[in-house]
């Protein structure tokens, strides 16, 4: 397979300095479609050295806002152009349904747009200081040079959360996909250079954290690390950064509680409920992954759910047909299979899913079916842990204390969601869950303008909205005497 050169430095596309490669497998059936560089630890430098120049020595962080605002919204334009491939790509990296794709897509280009209005309309904030000579003001500044890590699962959506207002604040940057789906990052790089944004402000390495890690976040050179990805590393990497005091923004998952009272419409939360977990197969930050239901409509609401999740049709993200594609990887499968061994040795009750579809056209991809575990506690870790894969849990309560007791114990707290009719309940319950988003009566949606993150372990700092912006840049206070004079402190003798 040719390849092009997928590492953007200082403006050029380059091979990786040693030659290195990757494949890249379409998850589907574990063929290879496209062949990435695998860059050095020295790219990588090379990389953040092009960022540092670009952003001490070159214009972006001077321009205009209104130019840079410019810059985001032909992005965006060059994104809707080339819309149908970009899904494809996506679809073929991750496997996830062309629908799905294309959604994400939509929504990359919403955020590009946002923050092109956004940057556009900020202010600087002239504050009174009680002293006529005295001009004070306070300022915003583009944060530096940024490394922004994204994860596999949205891999365009992700890494564009952090590019768009990293551009928007005038920062220069690394970015670096995950080594799993780099595909559509290297597009939109492309699409990025098109668009007119300039040498070094930009940069785009591809490899494993083993590989780049270090180089990327154990260095002065940087500002700010933006990660998205799995507890472990991100924690890793902000012991990392501590060391160069650098800034650290985290989204590390969630294992995300979606809580069912009986006076809900029944048809509904199922069907919420079947979505809000089984959608791109539970690889999902955001994934209702704990259902948390009243008991006196428990046994008839799993049975529902069960009758729904077997008629889920798995399949090739490409074939219309398919309603949600396969896991990222043969390697991710496993791990997930291995929380189904662990939640059956645990005690949970396996009602259905819980084995490998045994049909041949699945054999060659990393296929796994929805799996749900009733009548679970909070003693076993396929409750506890994040599993990213297409399993439900199932447990019960019978007062709203318990429901927001048991919605709350968790380490994570990204989302969570409360179904019910009752508002006053819905508003009770969803101040009382310690989460960065809480759905009433919906689950799993988000818009640019307001802000995502999580509370707890499962992260600190926001995407999105206005604090999306300001996690990019420094606030500066501006002092300014217009009539200096001495201070009298000291008399000089
Ligand atoms: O993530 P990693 P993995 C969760 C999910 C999954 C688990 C592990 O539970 O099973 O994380 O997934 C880069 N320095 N999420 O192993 O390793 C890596 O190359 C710098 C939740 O795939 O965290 C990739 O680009 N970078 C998540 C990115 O970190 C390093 C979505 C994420 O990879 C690095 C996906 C290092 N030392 C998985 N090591 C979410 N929050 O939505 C790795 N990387």
């Amino acid at each position: 397979m040719t390849m092009q050169p997928s590492l953007y430095i200082d403006g050029k596309w380059v091979h990786a300095g040693d030659g290195g490669a990757r494949d890249i497998v379409n998850p589907a059936d574990s063929s290879v479609v496209a062949v990435v560089d695998e860059a050095t630890a020295a790219d990588a430098s090379a990389a953040v050295a092009a960022a540092r120049t670009a952003f001490d020595s070159g214009p972006w962080p001077h321009t205009p806002i209104a130019e840079r605002a410019a810059v985001l919204d032909r992005i965006a334009d060059l994104l809707a152009r080339d819309r149908d491939e970009l899904a494809r790509i996506e679809t073929l990296d991750t496997g996830k349904t062309l629908r799905e794709s294309h959604i994400d897509i939509d929504d990359v280009i919403s955020v590009f747009r946002y923050y092109a209005n956004l940057a556009a309309v900020e202010a600087d904030r002239i504050v009174d200081v009680g002293d006529p000579t005295v001009i004070s003001r306070v300022v915003r500044e583009p944060v530096g040079v940024c490394v922004l890590i994204a994860p596999w699962n949205y891999p365009l959506l992700q890494i564009a959360w952090k590019i768009a207002p990293a551009l928007a604040a005038g920062c220069t940057m690394v970015a670096k996909p995950s080594e799993v789906t780099p595909l559509s990052t290297i597009v939109l790089v492309r699409l990025a250079e098109e668009a007119g944004v300039p040498a070094g402000v930009l940069n785009l390495i591809q490899a494993s954290g083993a590989a780049v890690g270090a180089a990327l976040t154990d260095t002065p050179d940087v500002d700010l690390i933006s990660f998205t990805g799995g507890a472990a590393t991100g924690t890793s990497i902000a012991r990392t950064a501590a060391a160069h005091a650098t800034r650290v923004a985290l989204e590390l998952g969630g294992k995300n509680p979606h809580i069912v009272f009986a006076d809900t419409d029944f048809d509904i939360a199922v069907d919420r409920v079947l979505t809000g977990v089984f959608m791109h197969s539970g690889q999902v930050c955001s994934s209702g992954t704990r259902l948390i239901i009243e008991e006196s409509i428990a046994d008839d609401f799993v049975a529902a759910l069960v009758a729904r999740a077997e008629k889920i049709r798995f399949g090739d993200g490409l074939d219309d047909a398919s309603e949600t594609g396969p896991l990222v990887s043969l390697a991710h499968r496993d791990k997930v299979e291995s929380y189904v061994a662990l939640g059956i040795s645990e005690g949970a009750e396996l009602v259905t899913g819980g084995a490998r579809p045994t049909d041949p056209k699945y054999a060659a991809g990393s296929f796994y079916p929805p799996t749900i575990f009733d009548h679970c506690d909070r003693s076993m870790r396929v409750v506890t842990e994040e599993t990213f894969g297409p399993i439900l849990t199932v447990e019960r309560f019978s007062t709203e204390a318990q429901a927001i007791e048991l919605g709350n114990d968790t380490p994570y707290g990204l989302a969570a969601g409360v179904r019910t009719a009752d508002p006053a309940r819905a508003e009770r319950v969803a101040r009382a869950l310690r989460a960065g988003t809480v759905w009433i009566n919906d689950f799993g949606f988000y818009t640019p303008a307001a802000e995502w993150g999580g509370f707890k372990k499962s992260g600190n700092g926001r995407e999105l909205g206005p604090t999306g912006l300001a996690e990019y840049q420094e606030i500066k206070h501006i002092w300014n005497s217009i009539s200096p004079s001495v201070a009298g402190w000291f008399n000089g003798e």
